[in-house]
């Protein structure tokens, strides 16, 4: 089996001291960091998707996964990162209220700083108040909202909402993203701009205010 898929089995398993051992060796052996990202964690996560979805596993697997996932990109955090950069600005980032999925922002988080941003991480579960709050006492250029439930998406309609109220929409730039969110969803609650993959997020972060 490649080192590839064992990273990809050992995340499934939820085994993360495995999965960080696997990564550092897939590293060493000079495997790009991108490579290990995609083909070897996200592969993982994407079976838990699969096998969740399918009721084949529950929640508690798919928290020892996530937290295999999280240990595994961790180390891979200063690969992804460009060298050298100088800050762009700042990007307030969480997953919006009621919602607890912190994956897909964390590689978002990370692909950001690689861009050579300063991300405020508001964490999981953030009110629209709170985007708000950090705008107005970080000068954030970006607010980017995350949400992994349908339940949940509608709550980044109210983060513009709220920017709107508080004065501050011209000032900012909202960036959208998450499973279920699409281009369509993004025009239609005013946001600025949507991306399916955290690469592109920092690609686009830097397009709108680099
Ligand atoms: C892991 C997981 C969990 C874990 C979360 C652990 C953690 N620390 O995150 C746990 C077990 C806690 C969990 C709980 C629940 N989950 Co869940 N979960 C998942 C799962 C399997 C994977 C999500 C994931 O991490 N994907 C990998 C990451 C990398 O992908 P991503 O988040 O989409 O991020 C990428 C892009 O979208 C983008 N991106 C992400 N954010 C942003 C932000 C911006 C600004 C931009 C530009 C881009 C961007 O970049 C990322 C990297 O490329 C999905 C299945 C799936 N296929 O999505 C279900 C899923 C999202 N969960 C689901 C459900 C139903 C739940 C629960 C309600 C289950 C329950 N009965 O309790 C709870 C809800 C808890 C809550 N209040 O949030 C459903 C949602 C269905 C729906 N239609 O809303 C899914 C789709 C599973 C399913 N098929 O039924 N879950």
């Amino acid at each position: 089996m490649s080192i590839l898929a064992e990273i990809s089995e050992a995340l499934q398993k939820g085994k993360r001291k495995q999965v960080t051992a696997l990564v550092q060796q897939a590293l060493d052996e000079g495997i790009p960091a991108p490579q290990i990202l995609n083909e070897g964690l996200l592969a993982g996560m994407d079976v838990i998707g699969v096998r969740f979805r399918d009721n084949e596993i529950f929640v508690p697997e798919v928290l020892v996964a996530a937290r295999a996932m999280n240990a595994g990109a961790e180390l891979l955090k200063p690969h992804l990162a460009e060298a050298g950069a100088v800050s762009k600005g700042k990007i307030a980032l969480g997953t919006v209220k009621g919602d607890l999925h912190d994956i897909g922002k964390n590689l978002v988080r990370m692909m950001f700083e690689g861009k050579g941003f300063e991300v405020i991480d508001l964490g999981v579960d953030v009110a629209p108040e709170a985007f708000v709050k950090a705008v107005q006492e970080q000068d954030c250029g970006i607010v980017a909202c995350s949400a992994l439930l349908t339940t949940t998406m509608p709550v980044m309609g109210e983060v513009v909402k709220a920017l709107e109220a508080a004065g501050l929409r011209d000032k900012v730039k909202v960036m959208v993203g998450g499973a279920p969110v699409n281009q369509e969803f993004a025009a239609s609650i005013g946001a600025d701009a949507y991306t399916d993959d955290a690469a592109s997020a920092a690609d686009k972060a830097a397009e709108l205010i680099g």
